[in-house]
This record gives structure tokens, sequence and C-alpha cells, in this order.
């Protein structure tokens, strides 16, 4: 069976280049039944290529599960599982410094709700539209199924740009959008929190505006709230921490561990500065970050004082990377290339899809990359993580290695709904625990499946396991 295979999906640190293009030269094999749920995905949205080069990355490793299992065949869970529950499309006008009435486009993708209410961010961006949001509920399905807490999978946003704008034009934006939002969300039905372009600013609008919409806390009815009103401590540090506990996981298992190594990081954002603060606690050297204008190399390495002063920089003077050098002599910019042209023994890519192309891949191997853990989601390019296996490189796919997020906003509403709230200590050990979990799972259901070290396979079919056996019990309507 021939079939086309998205790649060259080619993006660097530069927005622009984001535009993927597919090549239909290179050919994969797949499974007849496989095959026509995937073609008709395209047939129906050929648009969305993010869609479909995170739908067919999940269908191929689910070969040897479907063969094994007729009933999800018999069960259509494949044609069910690729189709969103229900997406909401929405006008968000809002009012700009100038007094004009702006109009940007809003959405919620409810993908799957068979183990609990919908779950994911919201992402502002100009790139968002719906096949980006749809990818990235796909994603969160199996991402939130793998946490082993009850989340189903969702996602949203707007392609409203936060960058260079006042406070008071995100304060009117946010509001805007949760005018119609609120409607559709709550604590048993969808849960939304940030993603890029959305933290601790936004999420504090947005909740202020649920609020006056609603007269009602909504318990908890978005996640990442700030601390005092609801927010779970840890989760601003949550997805960066989880990485790194991942990848800590992947190199026990060959008898490695964090201390001394070097690392290079994309993105300098919430992912990829608390990344950065974990590998500093636990001995690395941290080398290299960026933004979508370009990447800094400091050979000396990003210590604690000038993680501060990059996290002052972006969170609250909302500057860029570049001023990095400015202020530390050591280091070097540029606007070509990217961090994963250096030497470094780990790889966090951190800041969004498809930013590791299959040259950068192949250069972090011949540099003798160790692991790779994916902080974005979906950046490397399937020929990429083909690379990255192929050469044995210890790989975290995102679904996994980054679920630390979502993992601490499923202990953020479960503090909610207690009415209490627990330590650092409390938390993070919390966090910990199911990163571990998260890699045991993956690890052992590769390994069963005859994959041992595949962690791309086996987080892939541990995540769908568990959704399609609720869906098949929950009746086909459901
Ligand atoms: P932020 O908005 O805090 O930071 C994003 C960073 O990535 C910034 O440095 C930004 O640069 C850079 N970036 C954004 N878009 C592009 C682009 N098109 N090309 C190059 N660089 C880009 O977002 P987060 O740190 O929260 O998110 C980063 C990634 O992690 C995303 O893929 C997100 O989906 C994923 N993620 C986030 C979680 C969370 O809890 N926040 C949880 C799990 C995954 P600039 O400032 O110049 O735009
Ligand atoms: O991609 C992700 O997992 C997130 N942006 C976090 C989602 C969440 O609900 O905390």
């Amino acid at each position: 069976m021939r079939y086309p295979h998205p790649i060259h999906l080619y993006v660097t640190c530069n927005a622009e280049r984001l535009a993927s293009s597919l090549d239909f030269s290179e050919v994969i094999s797949l499974d007849s039944y496989i095959e026509s749920v995937y073609n008709k995905l395209v047939e129906k949205d050929p648009e969305q290529k993010v869609f479909h080069q995170a739908a067919l990355e999940v269908l191929e490793t689910l070969e040897p599960a479907i063969n094994k299992y007729p009933i999800y065949k018999e069960k259509a869970v494949l044609e069910r599982i690729t189709e969103p529950e229900r997406v909401i499309m929405f006008r968000v006008p809002w009012v700009d410094k100038d007094g004009k009435i702006q109009v940007n486009r809003g959405f919620r993708v409810q993908f799957n709700s068979a183990i609990g209410p919908y779950k994911g961010g919201l992402r502002f961006h100009p790139t968002v539209n719906l096949g980006v949001l749809k990818f990235l509920g796909f994603e969160q399905i199996f991402k939130n199924s793998l946490t082993g807490l009850p989340m189903g999978g969702g996602k949203g946003g707007s392609d409203f740009d936060p960058k260079g704008k006042t406070d008071e034009e995100v304060r009117n934006f946010c509001y805007s959008f949760m005018l119609e939002l609120y409607r559709h969300i709550g604590q048993f039905i969808d849960v939304p929190a940030g993603d890029i372009g959305v933290g601790g600013r936004e999420i504090g609008y947005l909740y202020g505006a649920y609020r006056k919409a609603t007269n009602n806390h909504g318990t908890c009815v978005l996640t990442g709230k700030g601390q005092g009103w609801g927010g779970s401590l840890i989760r601003p540090e949550a997805t960066g921490y989880g990485c790194v506990y991942f990848v800590e996981e992947m190199l026990k298992t060959r008898k490695e561990d964090i201390k001394g190594k070097v690392a290079c990081i994309s993105g300098s954002g919430n992912v990829a500065q608390y990344t950065a603060e974990k590998l500093l606690d636990l001995g690395a050297k941290v080398i290299a970050m960026s933004d979508s204008s370009g990447w800094i190399h400091d050979p000396e390495g990003i210590d604690r004082e000038k993680l501060a002063w990059i996290m002052e920089l972006k969170n609250v003077r909302r500057g860029r990377i570049k001023e990095y050098v400015e202020q530390f002599k050591s280091a070097t910019y540029s606007t070509s290339g990217s961090p994963w042209q250096l030497k470094c023994d780990l790889a966090f890519p951190s800041a969004t899809q498809n930013e590791v192309d299959a040259n950068e891949a192949k250069a972090l191997v011949d540099n003798g990359v160790i692991a790779v853990g994916e902080g974005a989601n979906m950046p490397t390019v399937p020929e990429g993580i083909e690379i990255f296996l192929e050469h044995n490189v210890l790989f975290g796919p995102a679904k996994a290695a980054n679920a630390g997020g979502v993992s601490v906003s499923g202990l953020e509403m479960a503090q909610n709904s207690m009415r209490y709230f627990w330590t650092r200590e409390e938390v993070d050990r919390r966090l910990n625990e199911i990163m571990v979990n998260i890699h045991k799972s993956a690890y052992e259901t590769a390994e069963h499946f005859g994959k041992k070290g595949n962690y791309v396979f086996g987080a892939n079919i541990a995540g769908f396991l568990k959704v399609a056996n609720a869906m098949i019990t929950q009746g086909f309507f459901a």
C-alpha cells in the first residue's frame, strides 16, 4: 500500500516560515483500514496539514494494536477519535488603543470527552486556525490519557497576536473572547488553560471576564490561575520541570543522569524558562535559548542570574532575546540557523510545531546528542523523528514529555474541588510521580509490542487504549 507521507514541514525560529508544505515524493506503508481513515481526513479538510501530520503519526503507530484487537475497527474507533465531538468558532470584536474596532476569530475544539471533561490550553498567535487547533486538540486526547487523570482532550485560541499590544488591548481582547467562550466551558464540561501567548496575565483577564459574565467562580473553569485565587503552586513551572523529569527517566534506562550534561533549549517562554531552571537545579549547563526572531549561544552557560534576567525580559518587559547579548558579553546572537547546530548532550525544543527539521535532527545526532525532550507540541518533523530513532537517541515525544503542564492543571482542578491547596513540595512530588508513571507506561507498552525504547510508539498506544476502551464501553453515540 503506497501512501503520501508529509515531509519537509520545515520551520525555524522565523514564524513566517511556519507555512508547511506536503511532499508526496516519499511513501510509507499502512494497513488498508488505517489508510482509508487517513485518506478521508485529508479529503474532508485538505488544507489542515498539521492536523493530518499529527493524525498520521498516531495512526501509523496504532497498527499493531488495531490488528491485535479487531474490536477497534468493528466499533469505528479510529473514524470517531479523529473527528472532534464539537467545534465552536466565533467572532471576537475588541477595541484597540486608537479606539478602532478590530475583529479576530476565536475557537474551541472539544475533541474527546470519553474519559473526562475537555481539557487543554488556549493559544493566541497569528498562525492559529482550525487545522492548528485540531492538531493540538487531537494530541491532547492522548497526552491527557497518559497522565492517568480523568481529563478529555480539547484546545482553543485565536489568531489574535498579543505581541506589541498594550495591557489594555490584551485585556479588551480577553474580555471579548470570554464573553462568548463562557457559555461553553465549566468544571464538568471543558476547562481551558494557557499555551503560546496565553500566560498568567491573560488567564487573569479571562477569569475576571468569566466571573463578571456568570456571577460565579465556576470552581475550576480555568487552570493556570494566580496564587491566592485558586491557582496551584508549581503550575507555571510544571511543563518545563516535567519535561526534565521525563528526560531524567529516559537517561536512567542507560544508567546516565542530567548532572554535567550540556543542554540546548529553543524558545524563551513559559516551557523553555522552567526547563532551564530544572536543568540548572540538576547540575546541567544550558548554552542556548531562542525566540521567534533569533537565538542566543552562551558558551559559558546561562546560569541562575542570567535566567532570572531572561524571565524579567520575557515576562515583565516583554522584550526580545537579542537584548541578552548586550547584557552578557559571553554570548552571541544569530538570526540564521538554530540552537540545533550546536554540540550538546540534551535538546529541548520548546517553542512551536515543526521547529526541528531533518537536517537539524541529523546535526544533533552528528554532534552526539543523547536525549531529546519535546517541550513544545510536535516540534520535530516526522523525518527528524525517524533520524533520532534510527540513531538510538532517547527521544521523548511531546505527548509524554510535556504532559507535566496539563498534569498539574489536573492537580489544580483536584485542589479547587477540595477547596484546599497543597504545598509546593507536595505538588512537585505528585508531578514527578506522574512523569515517572508516564515514562514507565510508554516504555513498557513499547516493549510489550516489540518496540523497546520507542517512546513514540509506547506513548501513542498507551494513550489510545484507555480512551478507545472508554469510547467502546460508553456506546458509539457517546
Ligand atoms: P510562550 O508563549 O510562553 O512561549 C513561546 C516561545 O516560543 C517564545 O519564545 C516564542 O517566541 C517562541 N515561538 C512561538 N511561536 C513561534 C514560532 N512560530 N516560531 C518560532 N518560535 C516561536 O508559550 P509556551 O512556552 O507556553 O509554549 C511553548 C510550546 O510548549 C508550545 O508548543 C506549546 O503548545 C507547548 N506546551 C505548553 C504548555 C504550557 O503549559 N504552557 C504545556 C505543554 C506544551 P516569541 O516570543 O518571539 O513569539
Ligand atoms: O499543550 C498543553 O498540554 C498545554 N498547553 C497545557 C494544557 C492545560 O490544560 O494545562
